[in-house]
């Protein structure tokens, strides 16, 4: 298998690689082993935010969303206030990181959601579907996108030394190839009552439905997930990684503290159109489906 991470040094970043840009555009993921002399890294009275038992255990991870309503804290007004300010200093060096790397996305990147992720990876109960230690393509069952990229930035802030370890495996077509067979056809009647009863908070087109069809077979797939072509990598602290979520095969296997920043794209503003999941899987299936 290519080689699926590409290291980055932050001062190097420069103004729209193009080399970098057809990797990512690839599925690959960008890793940046410095970004915290460069870009984001805790300040010292943030550092009481480090506790496990600073999460709502109702919601899965701290967010701040793109109205500033911070969500799954638990503590004082002064606290919030101190949770808040350290995820959009983040949002705010996640997006300069972009801007400079993929200038050409600019205005057309829509952002989503930062989250702050004070829990243990390993210690986890998820249904097979719920858990990301399984190697997945993000796809989301409430929420069709229509092909609309899912771009992500991550951070390592771990404080005692321990890596983030994901398992990043095979490039999007042969995902796409192994498990098209596979996926149970399309049904726009089905869809329709799915909508009708709000499972969905909008039409769920043909190409949500082999994306999520996707993802469940991979993650429900135990031989896929041992023997599938695959690297494990240790994202150390203070390193920053990028990629498109919707497109990189990716679990998370252990870790502690991680930030991520969620922004959305539409595949016409890529700077190849013809490498999103979408374009693929038209390909593949030849049909329109969207
Ligand atoms: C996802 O959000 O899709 C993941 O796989 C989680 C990654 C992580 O927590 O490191």
């Amino acid at each position: 298998m290519e080689k699926q991470i590409v290291e980055i040094d932050m001062a190097d970043v420069g103004h729209g690689n193009p080399a970098w840009i057809a990797a990512l555009e690839a599925g690959k993921v960008l890793y940046f082993p410095n970004f915290a002399q460069h870009g984001f890294a805790p300040q010292k009275e943030e550092l009481a935010l480090f506790r496990e038992d600073i999460r709502d255990p109702k919601t899965r991870n701290i967010s701040l969303s793109t109205s500033g309503d911070l969500k799954g804290v638990v503590g004082d007004d002064a606290t919030k206030a101190l949770m808040a300010g350290m995820i959009g200093r983040f949002r705010a060096e996640a997006e300069s990181l972009l801007g400079n790397l993929v200038p050409r996305y600019g205005e057309h990147l829509r952002r989503g959601a930062t989250s702050f992720r004070p829990s243990v990876v390993q210690n986890r109960v998820q249904s097979w579907r719920a858990d990301d230690r399984r190697m997945h393509v993000d796809a989301f069952p409430s929420r069709p996108n229509y092909g609309e990229r899912l771009l992500r930035v991550f951070t390592n802030v771990n404080l005692e030394g321990e890596p983030r370890v994901w398992r990043v495996g095979e490039p999007f077509e042969d995902v796409a190839r192994r498990f098209l067979p596979k996926v149970k056809p399309y049904s726009a009647w089905q869809a329709k009552v799915l909508n009708a009863l709000h499972v969905t908070k909008s039409l769920r087109s043909e190409y949500d439905h082999i994306m999520l069809q996707l993802h469940d077979a991979m993650k429900s797939d135990l031989d896929y997930q041992k023997n599938a072509p695959q690297v494990t990598f240790n994202f150390p602290p203070g390193c920053a990684w990028v990629c498109f979520s919707d497109q990189t095969s990716h679990a998370v296997m252990a870790g502690q503290y991680m930030m991520e920043h969620t922004l959305q794209l539409s595949p016409m503003h890529q700077y190849d159109k013809d490498a999103s999941p979408l374009a693929i899987l038209t390909r593949m299936q030849g049909h329109a489906l969207v």
